[in-house]
């Protein structure tokens, strides 16, 4: 699990600037499994613009994600997760942290962090977060599903392809 339930340290969770509703989901799973697990991460993303489609407005809206608009965040003490993006990439406010966890299904864009579960084959990035919280056997509440169908079906080419290998670990499949 890329999810290091021991560390004691503060997480953030950081989707890319204009998070669509794959990251927006992706990283509500994050921060949902984080609070069963009792801690409290900071949802954020950074970038100039804050959420105004009408779409995405009424999702964070209707099902409460607790996500923040950092753009002036430069650094973070603690774990720094990225979610649907890759920690130094073009489409993600660079935030340096003292350590670093990725969880994306794009292309590879930057050298990756030991912790990180990275399969580009995989057409959304709430797939690789159902597929992470089944694994840790953390059930889906009703809503979280609901955001997670949601994010993954905003996608054109989010079903998974055949013979797509989970490893769970860094990797290209
Ligand atoms: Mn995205």
């Amino acid at each position: 699990m890329v999810l290091p339930d021991s560390s004691r340290g503060a997480i953030a969770i950081q989707c890319h600037d204009n998070p669509d509703a794959d990251a927006l989901a992706s990283g509500w799973g994050l921060f949902r499994y984080l609070e069963s697990r009792g801690r409290l991460p900071l949802l954020f993303y950074g970038g100039r613009n804050s959420i105004s489609k009408p779409n995405l407005v009424k999702m964070v809206y209707a099902f409460r994600i607790p996500v923040e608009h950092r753009p002036a965040m430069e650094r973070f003490d603690g774990l720094l997760l990225n979610v649907d993006c890759q920690f130094g990439a073009g489409n993600v406010q660079r935030v340096e942290a003292e350590l670093s966890a990725v969880v994306d299904h794009h292309v590879q864009e930057k050298a990756l962090p030991e912790l990180c579960v990275f399969q580009p084959g995989v057409g959304s990035c709430s797939v690789l977060v159902w597929r992470l919280l089944a694994d840790a056997g953390f059930p889906l509440a009703k809503d979280l599903q609901t955001a997670m169908l949601y994010g993954l079906t905003r996608i054109r080419t989010a079903i998974p392809r055949a013979g797509i290998r989970w490893t769970g670990t860094c990797g290209t499949p």
